[in-house]
């Protein structure tokens, strides 16, 4: 590649002349102009200018054995040198898949031995919702077809993906989404909790939405709940202890299917394999991608768990859905080498019981008491910091969304990336990060803070 040879400025005339960019406002970006990051290594990426950046949000959320992992290439170039490609149709596969397949049940909860692959969460989730729907088909109940969601969830930005999910500016843009999908209130104490309601009560509350949900729609016609274990591009919205079982309960009432979207939260975030096994949650399908390749390759898997897989190989019938991509070898190769990197260094073990504690403590102590903090919180190595205006009664600044864009200015400004989801701050860093990134992060952290508080206080 030849970037080398053009000049900043250059690049972003092209990028502005050809390039649409994801969930963006192209007005907005043709006037700033385009960050241009050019390299990245362990948990630094660089931009263009050389300018060094701590990354605490791991890429989008995927890079958790962070930068620079020769392993990946590597087994990416052997991939591709002896099979770049063949496909996983007309009962035809390669190998790689099938391997990763194996490793991917053993690392599961014990009920999910089955996987469907696909190259985004998108694609997963769309795969997800076709086959809850095919097998209460399979079942003899194919009006058994509704799936309850949440508001704020995020669940991909394909038409099943936007419908799934509950951001209402996508569905303002969707014009027409897929039927038969409902949204209830999320499990997000910090703006919904009723004053002096308990954090128990809350989360009982809130699953409570879900079954009112299945009674009104009639649990003959509802297939199945989904939801983000942590709500991650909703904000890092972590449900209160009581809310996950009282769920699990309501769908097994119900005989309602449980859909979890792990496309954040899988691959060690929260501190275990799967936030499934870090929150008990037993689940019929778990959507996952971004960290199974470490974002190194484009690759999705979503798990099956038995109830659905016993019921499409016992009644079979041709599921007809597929992705060219499906099982990908390269992107597989990638995989089976990431996950291998994972477990050799210990990565999940030290989320669980080092770096993530650490975090939580770390932005107890250091950030919790900042006068523009309302609440920080966190599970394994995903936080968030609410900002508001008034610390005793939460009441947020003036224009929604832009007192943590002005955190996050500042942030990235002093070498540190962090995403702003409404006025509350993300983190989501590689699973490489060590005590010391912690402070450093936190230092960063808190000089941002202190800037934006100047400037929003003005
Ligand atoms: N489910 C969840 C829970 C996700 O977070 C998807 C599905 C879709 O995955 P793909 O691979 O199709 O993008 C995601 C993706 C953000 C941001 O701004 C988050 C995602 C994607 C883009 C931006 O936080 N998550």
């Amino acid at each position: 590649m030849t970037y080398q040879n053009y000049s900043l400025k250059q690049l972003q005339e092209i990028d502005a002349a050809h390039h649409l960019h994801p969930f963006t406002d192209h007005k907005d970006l043709r006037d700033a102009g385009s960050r241009m990051i050019t390299r990245a290594e362990g948990p630094f990426v660089y931009d263009s200018e050389g300018k060094q950046i701590l990354d605490g949000m791991a890429g989008l959320w995927c890079v958790n054995v962070g930068y620079g992992r020769n392993e990946l290439a590597e087994a990416a170039y052997a991939q591709m040198k002896e099979l770049p490609y063949y496909n996983s149709f007309f009962k035809c596969t390669t190998p790689t898949p099938v391997l990763l397949a194996r490793k991917l049940a053993e690392i599961a909860p014990a009920n999910m031995n089955q996987v469907f692959y696909g190259s985004s969460g998108s694609e997963a989730n769309d795969t997800a919702l076709r086959l809850v729907r095919h097998y209460w088909a399979l079942e003899g109940k194919p009006q058994k077809n509704r799936i309850i969601s949440r508001n704020w969830a995020y669940h991909g930005s394909t038409i099943t993906g936007t419908s799934l999910g509950g951001m209402s500016a996508m569905h303002g843009q969707l014009n027409g989404a897929v039927p038969n999908i409902v949204h209830v209130m999320p499990p997000y104490a910090f703006e919904l909790a009723n004053p002096g309601e308990s954090d128990h009560d809350f989360g009982v509350r809130a699953a409570k939405a879900v079954e009112d949900a299945i009674l009104e729609a009639g649990a003959d016609n509802v297939a199945a709940f989904i939801g983000e274990p942590v709500m991650g591009a909703g904000g890092v919205k972590i449900a209160p202890d009581s809310y996950w079982p009282e769920i699990q309960r309501i769908c097994r009432k119900h005989d309602v299917l449980l859909m979890l979207d792990e496309v954040i939260t899988g691959y060690g975030r929260t501190g275990e394999w799967f936030a499934a096994q870090t929150l008990g949650i037993e689940a019929d399908t778990i959507t996952t991608a971004k960290a199974l390749t470490s974002g190194y390759q484009p690759l999705s898997a979503l798990l099956v768990g038995d109830r659905i897989a016993s019921t499409l190989v016992e009644k079979g019938g041709e599921f007809y859905h597929g992705y060219t991509y499906s099982g990908h070898p390269v992107a597989c190769a990638v995989a089976l080498a990431n996950l291998d990197i994972i477990e050799k260094e210990g990565l999940i073990d030290r989320v669980r019981d080092e770096t993530g504690p650490y975090l939580a403590r770390a932005l107890a102590e250091r950030l919790a008491g900042h006068g523009i903090v309302g609440e920080v919180r966190s599970i394994g190595l995903m936080a968030a910091i609410e900002i508001v205006k008034d610390k005793a009664s939460r009441e947020r600044f003036e224009n929604g969304g832009l007192a943590a864009a002005t955190v996050r200015d500042h942030a990235i400004a002093g070498g540190m990336m962090m995403r702003a989801v409404g006025d509350t701050m993300i983190l989501s860093p590689p699973l490489i990060w060590t005590k010391e990134t912690i402070d450093m992060a936190c230092e960063r952290i808190g000089k941002a803070l202190d800037l934006a508080e100047r400037d929003l206080r003005k």
